[in-house]
């Protein structure tokens, strides 16, 4: 598992691995009654297994928590009982993270948590094995069948936290976006006359004649960046889901860059990290008015980029700021946010048991079966139970895994493989009542299932 990115505060992505409760087995047990020796069947059923939630929250701001404990897993569920009396479900898991979050598997979009209180269901605890009293017919009054608990979902996730803000602050280190944020908003911002100031996104609330939209601040970019030079481009996933940029140019430039350069190699490292950047609204406003010469940087620009609107603001003296607002409301209504992730078939799809199955030829020449269905019936058959074992042999028959196992050229005393156990291949006519080519005889393959 990859070590989260550093030991700071914000964390911005997850790898963990989810393992949702198994549900519990059912019982199979019989009434006892004075004068009734043999009652009928009243094993309860298992209960549900937890499962594990994400649920997205205004009030956390990175996944460190999760990044740091990677291994989430929900409680499983407790066994049926006698007497009909079913058992508990296991303790669901409710992981909170910041909004933004996206969660992912094998790189399919599962869920974009954007919404305060957004839930999803990222894991499933498994369904509790039926006890004996759900397989009682007309002609079995009386079975010693009951189901094991379903296991409950067990995947790798990957979790991404990008940033919901409606308006990112750009430009090179040390052009005043940190300080512009503080003087439009309650965040607060380190603020320091060297470059790399900012090593996190900041997030702050502006409002603004009645309008309210989020700004994130970012650290700065330098040339390279999307190769990695400087702070590189880890950050600029989070300005990827504003509807505007505004990209701040000193009037001093950086190291030899002059402020043309400067907005140049801004505009380029943006495309290179996304084209999305490029297409977005950007409005440039040139900082530090109050500095001597920042009028004739913001006059040259102008003349320089004829089709834009070329801002001059003061951030630490509010200069130009409130006209800079101004803008910003009226544009971002008419801005449609574009929708970068979006949830594909979500949970469901990796959720659907797949009817067929598979059967292939392992390299000492044993059947091996595989199939989310077949699956699930080897883990929810009670083996210590001569009937289950007879009704899952009925059901291979009817799902035609005997006569697939046949036509690959199965014959007696084969090995098959499904999962944990090995099963022996039998051609024997079995005594009536009995169906399917599975032999009785069968062995754990590897581990124990405990039941
Ligand atoms: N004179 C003047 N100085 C400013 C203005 N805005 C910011 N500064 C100064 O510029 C320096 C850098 O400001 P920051 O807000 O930290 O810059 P930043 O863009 O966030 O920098 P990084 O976080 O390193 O990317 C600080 O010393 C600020 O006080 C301004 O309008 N006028
Ligand atoms: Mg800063």
């Amino acid at each position: 598992m990859p070590k989260p990115r550093s030991s700071h505060e914000f964390i911005d992505t997850a790898h963990v691995y989810l393992k949702a409760g198994k549900g519990g087995n059912g019982a199979s047990s019989f009434r006892r009654e004075k004068f009734i020796p043999y009652g009928g069947p009243d094993g309860g059923h298992g209960g549900r297994g937890g499962s594990i939630w994400f649920v997205a929250s205004a009030n956390i701001t990175t996944l460190r928590e999760i990044a740091f404990h990677p291994h989430i897993t929900a409680g499983d569920a407790a066994p049926g009982g006698g007497n009909k009396r079913d058992g508990a479900d296991g303790e669901d898991k409710t992981l909170y993270v910041p909004l933004g979050t996206v969660v992912k598997r094998e790189g399919a979009v599962l869920a974009d948590l954007k919404e305060d209180g957004q839930r999803f269901l990222a894991a499933q605890g498994g369904r509790g094995g039926r006890g004996n009293t759900a397989f009682k017919t007309r002609f079995n009054t009386a079975p010693k069948i009951s189901e094991n608990g379903e296991p409950g979902e067990e995947y790798e996730a990957w979790l991404e936290l990008s940033v919901l803000a409606d308006v990112g602050l750009v430009g090179f280190p040390n052009a005043g976006k940190s300080t512009l944020l503080a003087a439009v908003s309650a965040a607060r911002p380190k603020i320091a006359g060297y470059p790399f100031t900012t090593l996190n996104p900041n997030i702050g609330m502006v409002t603004h004649k009645g309008k309210s939209f989020a700004a994130a601040d970012i650290p700065g970019l330098i040339e390279g960046a999307h190769e990695g030079r400087g702070l590189g481009d880890l950050f600029l996933k989070h300005v990827l889901r504003t509807k505007l940029l505004v990209h701040l140019v000193d009037p001093a430039g950086f190291g030899d860059l002059k402020p043309e350069q400067a907005v140049r190699v801004i505009e380029k490292e943006l495309k290179n990290y996304h084209p999305l950047l490029a297409r977005k609204t950007a409005i440039l406003a040139v900082n530090k008015a109050d500095l001597p010469g920042a009028d004739k940087v913001q006059e040259a620009l102008q003349k320089k980029f004829r089709k834009k609107d070329i801002f001059l603001i003061s951030a630490a003296t509010g200069k130009g700021v409130t006209r800079l607002l101004d803008r910003i409301i009226k544009l971002l209504p008419a801005i449609k946010e574009e929708e970068l992730y979006r949830p594909s078939e979500g949970a469901a799809a990796f959720r659907l048991p797949t009817e067929g199955f598979r059967v292939g030829k392992d390299h000492t020449g044993a059947f091996v079966v595989t199939g989310t269905k077949v699956e699930k019936l080897i883990a929810m058959t009670n083996f210590s139970q001569p009937d289950s074992w007879d009704r899952l042999r009925r059901i291979f028959k009817t799902i035609g895994l005997d006569k697939a196992l046949k036509k690959a050229g199965a014959a007696a005393g084969d090995l098959v493989r499904i999962v944990d156990r090995e099963f022996e291949w039998s051609d024997e006519k079995l005594p009536e009542g009995r169906q399917g080519k599975f032999a009785y005889k069968y062995r754990k393959y590897k581990q124990d299932y405990g039941d």
